[in-house]
């Protein structure tokens, strides 16, 4: 039964809830289920179903159910050019006042000189696909009503009773036959009568029935933008289907199906024969079979990876509840899990191999103005949207995230040579559907050119857990050594130190106060989060072209550059440095923490290299956290990432809890007001590098493992090096760890201080060990 809490005022509040919510739990994993007695009000309470490009919001209401529609490639706007001609010109004169310390008049200069402006006539965004609406006639009152999303099958359910009739209606996007699929029963017959029409904002889309079909089509963005074909069927069994103008009438049905599909010119020719052929195909095939490969092809990926962080019996209310519950002290590790594993769900439901990434939003969105535009900034959050994918075992769906950065190509060519006279790719803070690369906006954001830099991070960590030599031939090293290239080139030496440094350029975001002068800048001659990302890449570079054989000469060329490149520093109060200078921040509880990239994401401070760091980098959490920080949900997730690489697990366990009390939404959607993905994958990934780590050269069980998660497990995540990792604990100890070689490496795992290092490990093998690490004799 419920544990209670140790904190008497916490009682109240969940006997409260046991009276509030009913106990009707129920079907095959209880534990994998967000589930609500109410339709959702608002669109945070809606729950998202996804197969990687076609995505619904599934609202749940009694007598108007609202599914609100997604597909990934519904992007206003068109490839641009809107780089600042001047900008080859000036970058000279910007770098000189900023070694002067004239950061005024450089920051002026930039803004005028180096970077373009965004042209209203070419903006572009992300939108809704429009709006399913299903008009429902019930025989009477609503009892029993639940609403619910089912992640271990990504199917989300509807169920209530009206009058004397127990209605269902059951929606999940399916990966194989690319369609959204929705079937309503009733258990008597003749009982389903309802209107279903499509619509979108703007009234701009044209919309046609015709027999059980409608059609919608728009141009988007008033023209400027994709061209978006949108097909329904409905097939009813019994009852009469009576078309009217744009919607469908189904009268007295027994039960019924609709299947929707949708595409834009942006991935085909012809989005509407794409869209019929998948609509006639998919509405031909029993909707068990529909239904039956959906759910093997999203388990495929789903059931990977297990984990248990204890017991709390949560699962018997609804999710919402539960996290006022959380609000109130109530330690419900079964919604930890839930949380994880969501995080897990929606990567699957949003970034599928041959797809375009997860954007801001994965890819669910409503209205035609979503905030950034649901865009995919590349300053940390699609980053972030891919640290729970290696680690969490579902690799491949980092491709997307890698192909985007491909594509990027041509345009950060031509941003690196016509913008600042160099070799290589670059691209700025953000960037769109149309891979935009040249900076543009405000200095505080858009003057920082590693977006690819630090993508390569991602990129590169597909090869090491994955160990696909093509993947890193033909996909990840291209991109790595045009990245690395344009990095070589832009460095200048810092007369001030005789170091290496990069600029112009900012840490993303934040501003510091101009020493000995007025007011504020954000831009210097050397960011510590620059050099951080630049060492990385130099040093990945390396590795894939000696993995790969190549460019000797190349490799030289970087090794001689990461030499001179500029250490990172401490400032007098033992933080790292975030700029060149020891300068008194504007905003010391400021969301990003670009200066601690080395500790995460990276692996630049480690117990392994420099251990000195370690320390400076606690100080630098702890007072960002003191000065407010960490107040959106993405900022959050990455301070658990923080403290796992700390390897402190409670101050790690702290933030996964304020993450989801004080940053999550009653559908467990990442709060960054109104919604934002990253926090919920860096939340994921986060509480995997609490278990587990590799990026130090060695496997390590359990490295900031929480007092308050004492017994559980997690099996069938993924470390560098190809090993897959079950491992269980008790009392707060390892228990037993069974490590799978995925690709025959030598294998170093640690626990505690304690290594044990097998030097050749056979591919395909399991390998146990007991809770002293000693490998126990394999059966
Ligand atoms: C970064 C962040 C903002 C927001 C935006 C989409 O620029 O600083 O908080 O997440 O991306």
């Amino acid at each position: 039964m419920i544990k209670y809490l140790h904190f008497q005022a916490c009682i109240a509040s969940v006997v409260f809830f046991m009276l509030l919510v009913p106990v009707t739990a129920r079907g095959n994993d209880p534990a994998m289920k967000l589930w609500f007695n109410k339709p959702a009000a608002t669109w945070n309470e809606a729950l998202p179903v996804g197969n990687g490009s076609l995505g619904a919001m599934v609202f749940g209401g009694t007598a108007r159910e609202r599914l609100q529609l997604n597909e990934e490639s519904v992007w206003t706007g068109a490839p641009r050019w809107d780089a600042n001609p001047d900008a080859r010109r000036n970058l000279p004169s910007v770098r000189r006042l900023l070694f002067e310390g004239k950061f005024a008049e450089a920051e002026k200069l930039a803004q005028n000189g180096i970077l373009g402006s965004f042209r209203r006539d070419n903006a572009s965004s992300y939108q809704t696909l429009g709006d399913l609406i299903l008009d429902f006639k019930n025989p009477g009152g609503i009892s029993n009503y639940r609403r619910e999303l089912d992640i271990s099958e990504a199917v989300s359910t509807v169920t209530y009773t009206s009058g004397q009739t127990n209605f269902r209606r059951e929606v999940f996007s399916s990966a194989p036959d690319q369609a959204l699929v929705i079937r309503i029963t009733a258990d008597k017959p003749g009982a389903i009568t309802f209107t279903a029409r499509i619509s979108r904002p703007g009234n701009k889309a044209l919309i046609k029935a015709s027999g059980s079909l409608i059609s919608m089509s728009e141009h988007v963005g008033n023209g400027n933008g994709v061209k978006m074909e949108t097909r329904m069927k409905l097939l009813n069994d019994g009852g009469t289907v009576l078309p009217g103008g744009d919607s469908i009438r189904i009268e007295k049905a027994n039960s019924v199906l609709i299947f929707l599909t949708a595409a834009t010119d942006y991935f085909t020719p012809d989005p509407s024969a794409w869209s019929e052929e998948r609509l006639e195909k998919v509405s031909a095939r029993p909707f068990a079979d529909i239904r039956k490969d959906h759910v093997a092809d999203y388990k495929s990926y789903f059931d990977r990876l297990s984990i248990d962080l204890g017991s709390s019996d949560g699962n018997y209310f609804t999710t919402d509840a539960r996290i006022a519950a959380m609000q109130n002290g109530y330690d419900d590790t079964d919604l930890i899990e839930l949380y994880y594993q969501f995080g897990r769900y929606l990567l699957i439901s949003s970034s599928r191999p041959l797809t375009l990434p997860a954007n801001l939003q994965g890819i669910w969105a409503d209205g035609l103005t979503p905030p950034w535009s649901a865009d995919y900034h590349i300053n940390i959050n699609i980053q972030m949207n891919y640290w729970p994918a290696e680690i969490t075992n579902l690799g491949e769906l980092v491709l997307p995230f890698a192909d985007f950065i491909d594509a990027m190509r041509p345009n950060a060519r031509r941003t690196a040579s016509e913008v600042y006279g160099l070799k290589g790719i670059v691209a700025h803070y953000t960037t769109d559907v149309w891979h935009y690369t040249e900076p543009l906006g405000a200095v505080v954001y858009g003057m920082w050119p590693m977006g690819i830099a630090w993508s390569c991070q991602n990129i590169w960590d597909h090869y090491l857990f994955g160990g696909d030599i093509e993947y890193l031939r033909n996909k990840a090293y291209p991109i790595m050594k045009e990245s690395a290239e344009f990095c070589a080139g832009w460095l200048v030496t810092d007369p001030r130190t005789g170091y290496l440094v990069s600029g112009p350029s900012i840490s993303p975001e934040n501003r510091f106060r101009i020493p000995e002068g007025e007011g504020t800048a954000s831009m210097v001659m050397g960011p510590t989060m620059d050099h951080m990302i630049i060492r990385d890449l130099l040093q990945n570079t390396i590795r894939a072209s000696l993995i790969l054989s190549t460019d000797k000469a190349f490799r030289r060329k970087l090794e001689l550059t990461l030499e001179k490149l500029t250490p990172t520093r401490t400032g007098s109060d033992g933080r790292i440095l975030e700029w060149s200078e020891e300068f008194e921040e504007h905003e010391p509880g400021h969301r990003h923490i670009s200066h601690l990239y080395g500790l995460h994401p990276g692996n630049q401070i480690t117990q392994q290299q420099h251990p000195e760091l370690l320390e400076a980098a606690g100080k630098t959490i702890e007072y960002r956290l003191a000065h407010g920080g960490g107040h959106t949900g993405w900022s959050r997730a990455w301070i658990i990432n923080f403290f796992a690489r700390l390897k402190d697990g409670n101050k790690a366990c702290e933030n996964v809890y304020a993450l989801i009390t004080k940053s999550t939404l009653d559908n467990l959607f990442d709060n960054h007001p109104p919604f934002q993905i990253d926090g919920n994958f860096g939340g994921t990934a986060g509480i995997t590098e609490m278990l587990i780590q590799s990026h130090a050269g060695e496997v390590e069980l359990l490295p900031a493992l929480p007092e308050k998660w004492g017994n559980g497990h997690i099996r069938g995540a993924m470390a560098r090096g190809g090993f897959e990792a079950d491992i269980e604990w008790e009392n707060g100890l390892l228990k037993t760890a069974k490590i799978t070689s995925r690709l025959g490496n030598p294998l170093k795992l640690s626990y505690k201080g304690k290594t044990f290092m097998l030097e050749a490990t056979e591919k395909g093998k399991s390998y146990r060990f007991n809770k002293d690490l000693n490998l126990a004799h394999n059966p």
